[in-house]
C-alpha cells in the first residue's frame, strides 16, 4: 500500500526547520523576533507552526482518502469538548521533544506556553468529551471520518464560586483559541428558516418552493485532528452563522437602521452560545434553530461532496454513514429527505431507502426529562417544510405499526413520532435509523426493556450496544507522564496503540518494587494537585491523605449529596472519637451545575459550606478536608484525575448511561467506589470484586422499591447516623440555611421525596467507605489493587469502542487496510 503512505513535512523536520517555522509565524503575524515576543505571541506562533504541519498532512490525507474512495463516517454532534490542542497535537505527532528543545533555545518554555491555550469547551460534559475522544481514536486508526458541530462563540460558561454560590461568566475562548480554526469561506452554505412553502405538480413530479424565508449563511471553520503515530489528519468542521447580507441595505436606506441591524444580529445569534443545560429540554426556539443550522449545513455539505464524487444520491448509503450523537441532530433525517425529494426529485420510497440506510443513532440517556420533544407550533413556524416531511414519515410509520398491532391505538399512539402536541425526536430516530445503540451493556439493555421496548419487539435487529471508551493517550500518557513512563519500562510502549496490552501489568501486581513506584508516582501527582489547590483555593491539604474524588456535572442522579452525607457522618464520628486512629482523607469535588438548576446549585453551596465548617474546625481538620475546585473542565480534569485514589461513581443504579470519568480515573490507578450502574458494571467485570468497592441497590432493586413504594422517612427514622447528619443539614451549615435541601430529601418539592434514593443507599455506602478506609491501611494491597485497575482498563480505551462501531455499525475501512 505504498501509495498511501503519507509523508510530507516529516523528513525535513529538524530543529532548524521547526525554528524557522515558528520564527516565520512570529514575524508574519506579530512583526517581531523571539526576543521581542510576549509569551502569548509565542504561544500563538507555536500553535500556528503546529497548525501548518497539520494542514500539510491534512492535504495529503484528503488526497489519499479520495484515491481510495472508501465509505466515510460523518459524526454529527451539537457538542464537542476537545479541551486544549497544543500538547495533544505535539504528542500525537511525536514532536514534543523537538519543539521543547527549539522553544527552549529561543528563550521560552513549552510547558509555560501550554497555559495560554483556553479549553475549547464546546460541550457540557460526557457526551461532548466522548465525541472528541472518538475523533482521536478514529484518526489514530486512520479511519475516514469528519466531525460536524457548531462554532459557538462562547463555550460552556466559566464557573466562579462566590460565597459558596455558583456564578457564571462568559467563556470567550476564541481570543486565544481561534488559531486552531481554519475558515473555509469557499464552502459556505445557506440555511433557511420560517416562511411558507408551496407544492405543485409539473412533468409528473411534485415540486416544492419555499418563499419568505430567512436565510442564514453557515461558514465552516475546520479544526484539524491529529492521530497518534499516523500522518492521517481528520477534520472537525464547526459551522458559524453569519447574516446573508451583513445588514439589509434596502432596509437601511429606508431608515430602518435598527431593524436592519437586529436582523443581522439575530442571524448571528444562532451560534453565539452553547446551551449550558444537559438535564432538561428547554423548548427554546434558538435551540431548535441551532440544531437545524448544524444539520442543514452538514447534510448539504455531505450531499455536495457525494454528488461531486459519485454523481448520484442512490449510492449515498454505500459511501456514507451519518452518525447522530444523541437526538440533537435528528433533523438530519427529514433534511436528507427534503434534499432527495425537493432538490433531486427522487420518489418518497427511494428517498426513504437512502435515508434509512445512511443514518445511525446513539442514545445517551433514559431520563424522561432529557428526552427531546418539540412543540408543534414552534417547530412548524421555524421549519414548515421539515414539519410536513415529518408528518408524512409519521403517517407511514403509524400505518406500518397498525399492521403489527392491529387495533392497539394506545400502543401506536405511544410509538408515534408525533404525539398530541409535540414531535418526539427519539421515536423519529428509532423509526428511521438502521442502527440504535446504548453506551454500556446495562444501558443498552435498559433501552430495549423500557423506553424502546415496543420498538425492540418489532425491529430487534437494529439494536446493539457499544460501551463507551476514552482517549487513553490523552488521559493516561499525556495527563500522567510518570505513570506512562513506568508502563513503557515494564510492558513496553505498545499499549499506546494496543491498549489491551495494559493487561501485561497484572504480572507485576505483586511486585513490591513496582507497587512502591506506583505509590511514589501517585504521591508526586497528589503533591502537584495540592499545590494547585493551595494556590487556587487557599486550602492547604495533606498530600499523604487519601484523595477521594468526585468530578463530573452536578446532577441529583449522580448523588453528590450522598457523598456529602458520608462526609458529615465522618465529621460527627471524628468529633465523637477524637482519639481514634483514622487515616486522613481529602474529599475533592468539581462540578458545573446547569445555571437554572436550583437544587444542583444548592448542592454546590452545601459542599462549600461543609468545606468551610470542616476545614476550619481544628478538632477534625487534621483528618478531614473538603475542597470544591471551581470551573471543572477538560484541563482541570487532567490535573485532578492522575492524583485520585478513590473514584466516586455513585449514581442511582439505572440512571447513569455509562460514565466515562470512571474509566479515566481507573486507568490512572484510582479505585472505584461505585454502584452497579452504567459502565461500573463492566469495570467490576474487568477487575474482579476484590479490586473495586461496590455498594447500593441494583437497577432491578431500585425498580422493585419504586413499585413497592419508597418512603425515605423510614430510613431517616431507622438509622440514627443518617438522622443525625440530615438534622445537622436542617439546622444549617456554616450559618447557611439548607431547609430546602432537607425538604427535597424528606418531603419532596413537586417531585417524589429523595427522588434519587440517597437515603436508601446511605448505610451500604457508609459500609463500603469503611471498607475502603480499611483497605488503604494495607498500602501494599492498595497499590496492588491500583495496578490491577490500570491493567484492566484496556477495554475502556476509545480505540476498542471505535473498533466496535467500525465492525458492528459503520462498516468502514481504514486507510491502511487492504481492500
Ligand atoms: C438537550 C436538549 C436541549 C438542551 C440540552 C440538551 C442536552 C444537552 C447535552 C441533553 C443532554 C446532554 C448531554 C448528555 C450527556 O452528556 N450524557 C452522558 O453521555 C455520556 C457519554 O455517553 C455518558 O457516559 C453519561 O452517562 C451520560 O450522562
Amino acid at each position: 500500500m505504498e501509495q498511501h503512505k503519507i509523508s510530507v513535512v516529516d523528513k525535513t523536520m529538524t530543529d532548524k526547520t521547526i525554528e524557522e517555522l515558528i520564527c516565520g509565524k512570529l514575524h508574519r503575524y506579530f512583526g517581531c523576533r523571539p526576543l521581542e515576543a510576549t509569551r502569548q505571541q509565542m504561544y500563538k506562533a507555536v500553535a500556528m507552526a503546529v497548525q501548518h504541519i497539520l494542514a500539510e498532512r491534512r492535504h495529503a490525507t484528503t488526497k489519499a482518502f479520495e484515491q481510495k474512495g472508501e465509505k466515510q463516517v460523518y459524526y454529527l454532534s451539537v457538542e464537542f469538548l476537545p479541551g486544549r490542542s497544543l500538547r495533544n497535537n505535539l504528542s500525537n505527532m511525536g514532536l514534543n521533544q523537538i519543539f521543547d528543545r527549539v522553544i527552549q533555545k529561543i528563550g521560552f518554555n513549552l510547558e509555560d506556553l501550554y497555559g495560554f491555550e483556553p479549553d475549547a469547551g464546546l460541550g457540557n460534559g460526557g457526551l461532548g468529551r466522548l465525541a472528541s475522544c472518538y475523533m482521536d481514536s478514529l484518526t489514530t486508526l486512520s479511519m475516514p471520518v469528519q466531525g460536524f458541530s457548531i462554532r459557538y462563540e462562547f463555550g460552556i460558561f466559566r464557573q466562579k464560586i462566590v460565597d459558596g454560590w455558583q456564578t457564571e461568566e462568559p467563556d470567550n475562548w476564541l481570543d486565544n483559541g481561534e488559531v486552531w480554526l481554519i475558515p473555509r469561506m469557499d464552502e459556505a452554505v445557506e440555511v433557511r428558516f420560517g416562511g411558507r412553502f408551496n407544492e405543485y405538480w409539473q412533468e409528473d413530479r411534485m415540486w416544492v418552493d419555499h418563499e419568505d424565508y430567512q436565510a442564514v449563511l453557515a461558514i465552516p471553520y475546520d479544526m484539524l485532528i491529529s492521530g497518534y503515530d499516523t500522518s492521517v489528519v481528520n477534520t472537525l468542521r464547526l459551522w458559524g452563522a453569519k447574516s446573508v447580507n451583513r445588514i439589509d441595505m434596502a432596509m437601511f436606506s429606508r431608515g430602518e437602521h435598527i431593524r436592519a441591524l437586529e436582523q443581522s444580529a439575530a442571524a448571528e445569534a444562532i451560534t453565539k452560545v452553547l446551551y449550558p443545560a444537559d438535564d432538561h429540554y428547554p423548548g427554546k426556539t434558538l435551540r431548535l434553530k441551532q440544531q437545524y443550522f448544524l444539520v442543514s449545513a452538514s447534510v448539504q455539505n455531505i450531499v455536495t461532496h457525494h454528488l461531486r464524487r459519485y454523481g448520484s444520491l442512490a449510492t449515498l448509503p454505500d459511501k456514507t454513514v451519518i452518525h447522530i450523537n444523541d437526538t440533537h441532530p435528528t433533523l438530519v433525517i427529514p433534511e436528507l429527505m427534503r434534499i432527495c425529494l425537493d432538490e433531486h426529485g427522487l420518489s418518497w420510497d427511494e428517498s426513504w431507502r437512502i435515508v434509512t440506510r445512511t443514518v445511525a443513532y446513539t442514545n445517551h440517556t433514559v431520563m424522561s426529562e432529557a428526552l427531546e420533544s418539540w412543540p408543534i407550533p414552534l417547530f412548524n413556524e421555524q421549519l414548515p417544510r421539515i414539519f410536513a416531511i415529518i408528518q408524512e414519515i409519521n403517517r407511514r410509520f403509524c400505518e406500518k405499526l397498525y399492521h403489527h398491532f392491529p387495533g392497539d391505538h394506545e400502543k401506536v399512539g405511544r410509538m408515534a413520532i408525533i404525539g398530541p402536541g409535540d414531535i418526539r425526536m427519539a421515536n423519529l430516530c428509532v423509526a428511521a435509523c438502521y442502527s440504535v445503540n446504548g453506551v454500556s451493556k446495562l444501558h443498552s439493555e435498559i433501552l430495549q426493556e423500557t423506553i424502546f421496548k415496543e420498538f425492540f419487539s418489532i425491529m430487534p435487529e437494529k439494536f446493539t450496544n457499544v460501551t463507551n471508551g476514552i482517549a487513553h493517550r490523552r488521559w493516561l500518557c499525556q495527563a500522567n507522564p510518570d505513570l506512562s513512563d513506568m508502563l513503557d519500562e515494564l510492558i513496553g510502549p505498545n499499549y499506546r496503540t494496543k491498549p489491551d496490552e495494559l493487561s501485561g501489568l497484572a504480572s507485576f501486581a505483586d511486585d513490591q518494587s513496582v507497587q512502591q513506584r506506583l505509590e511514589d508516582i501517585k504521591l508526586k501527582n497528589k503533591e502537584r494537585l495540592a499545590n494547585y489547590i493551595s494556590e487556587h483555593c487557599g486550602v492547604r491539604i495533606n498530600p499523604k491523605s487519601i484523595f477521594d474524588v468526585q468530578v463530573k456535572r452536578l446532577h441529583e442522579y449522580k448523588r453528590q449529596m450522598l457523598n456529602v452525607l458520608h462526609i458529615l457522618q465522618l465529621y460527627h464520628w471524628i468529633l465523637e472519637h477524637p482519639e481514634a486512629d483514622l487515616f486522613p482523607r481529602t474529599f475533592i469535588f468539581a462540578a458545573k451545575a446547569s445555571p437554572g438548576y436550583h437544587m444542583a446549585k444548592q448542592t454546590i453551596r452545601l459542599i462549600s459550606c461543609v468545606a468551610q465548617m470542616v476545614n476550619n474546625n481544628p478538632r477534625v481538620n487534621e483528618k478531614l478536608k473538603v475542597v470544591f475546585l471551581e470551573d471543572y473542565r477538560v484541563t482541570l480534569a487532567e490535573k485532578i484525575i492522575p492524583a485520585a485514589e478513590i473514584s466516586e461513581q455513585i449514581s442511582l443504579a439505572g440512571k447513569e448511561a455509562s460514565g466515562t470519568g470512571n474509566m479515566k480515573l481507573m486507568i490512572n490507578g484510582a479505585i472505584t467506589m461505585g454502584t452497579l450502574d452504567g459502565a461500573n458494571i463492566e469495570i467490576l467485570d474487568a477487575v474482579g470484586p476484590e479490586n473495586i468497592f461496590i455498594f447500593g441497590m441494583t437497577a432491578q432493586e431500585v425498580e422493585d422499591l419504586w413499585r413497592k413504594g419508597y418512603n425515605p422517612s423510614l430510613y431517616y427514622y431507622g438509622d440514627l447516623d443518617l438522622k443525625r447528619v440530615i438534622d445537622h443539614i436542617a439546622s444549617g451549615v456554616d450559618g447557611v440555611d439548607f431547609s430546602d435541601v432537607v425538604a427535597s430529601l424528606l418531603k419532596g418539592h413537586g417531585s417524589h421525596p429523595d427522588a434519587y434514593m440517597c437515603l436508601a443507599d446511605f448505610r451500604s455506602y457508609i459500609i463500603a467507605q469503611q471498607k475502603a478506609a480499611d483497605a488503604y491501611s494495607d498500602r501494599s494491597n492498595w497499590n496492588r489493587m491500583a495496578l490491577l485497575n490500570i491493567a484492566g482498563a484496556g477495554r475502556f480505551a476509545a480505540d476498542r469502542s471505535i473498533r466496535d462501531y467500525v465492525r458492528g455499525i459503520w462498516k468502514i475501512r481504514s486507510l491502511t487496510e487492504e481492500i
